[in-house]
């Protein structure tokens, strides 16, 4: 594999960064994960526009522009071969002192990573997931703010283990008011009827670019979007469930916290926009150079 890190293709036994960049030493970077479909990077614009709003919300000055992030991408994926894969993007800090000051950082290290992710097993995008809701709160909007993609994921971290320990393979998150937020790693989605609700983004959810595609591929195809406050109540008495991330794709989810949602197999609604964004990301999106 060819890794691109700082300006320059290596092999991943020498894309290496020194110890004291604050990405590794306090988390202090951000990143994007995006998908490639069928030689297209997805969706790419929007994921660097985030980059940059997150680096900006950080204060961190990315020190290349935009265009030539994309060539970046775009070289990276080229290198590697990839026509359907997994990209990601990491913006560090950079190296500095063993103390918190970011300024004292020379300048921000990038590295962009081009392979493949299977985040949940086959099955059970067929036969839906079971979650449940954690002990773990999502972050405060005035700590590290949730819609900041930062290099600092402990608190999706420490949700995910309690997932994993009892059982399953995906949690929700409530914000500090008890409101549902989002996933671990991906937005949330309740149907009911021929309404779709996610939570807003001040309740602490990324402003997922998969989240907004979906909401976009929804309204087309008639159905009531809204962005709502949300409790655990409505999801449990939610037609359907389902998350939404480029990692994640679509995926229903048909157990909260032991209660069956639905019928308790992903729903027609979940199943039509699945259909819906697959082949909307088979058309869309930046080629690769062959
Ligand atoms: N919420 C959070 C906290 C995320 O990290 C999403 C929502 C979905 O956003 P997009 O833009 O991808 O639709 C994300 C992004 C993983 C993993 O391994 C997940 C993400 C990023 C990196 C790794 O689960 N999700």
């Amino acid at each position: 594999m060819k890794i691109w890190i700082n300006g320059k293709l290596v092999p991943e036994r020498d894309a290496k960064i020194s110890v004291f960049d604050h990405g590794l030493l306090y988390g202090d970077g951000v990143f994007e994960g995006i998908r490639a479909y069928n030689g297209r990077v997805f969706l790419l614009d929007e994921h660097l526009a985030r980059l940059w709003d997150s680096a900006k919300a950080i204060a961190l000055n990315i020190p290349v522009t935009r265009k030539s992030m994309e060539k970046a991408v775009l070289e990276t994926c080229r290198a590697n071969r990839i026509r359907d894969g997994y990209i990601r993007l990491v913006v560090t800090r950079g190296v500095g002192t063993l103390g918190l000051n970011p300024y004292l950082c020379k300048k921000a290290q990038i590295i962009v990573i081009a392979g493949t992710i299977q985040l949940y097993p086959e099955e059970l995008y067929r036969n839906g997931m079971a979650v449940v809701t954690v002990g773990t709160h999502r972050n405060m909007t005035e700590a590290v703010n949730p819609r900041i993609k930062s290099l600092n994921y402990l608190n999706n971290i420490l949700a995910k283990i309690e997932a994993i320990n009892s059982g399953v393979m995906e949690c929700i998150l409530l914000n500090p008011q008890g409101y549902v937020a989002e996933a671990s790693g991906d937005n949330i989605f309740a149907v009911l009827g021929k309404t779709l609700t996610t939570p807003p983004t001040w309740c602490g959810a990324l402003r997922g670019i998969t989240r907004d595609a979906v909401m976009r591929l929804a309204a087309e195809r008639g159905y009531e979007v809204r962005e709502d406050v949300m409790t655990r109540y409505d999801l449990y008495v939610a037609d359907e469930v389902f998350l939404t991330g480029t990692a994640a794709e679509i995926i229903g989810v048909t157990n909260i916290d032991r209660r069956p949602i639905g019928s308790g197999k992903p729903g027609p609604v979940t199943r039509e926009l699945g259909a819906a964004f697959a082949a909307y990301a088979k058309g869309a999106g930046t080629p690769i150079p062959a």
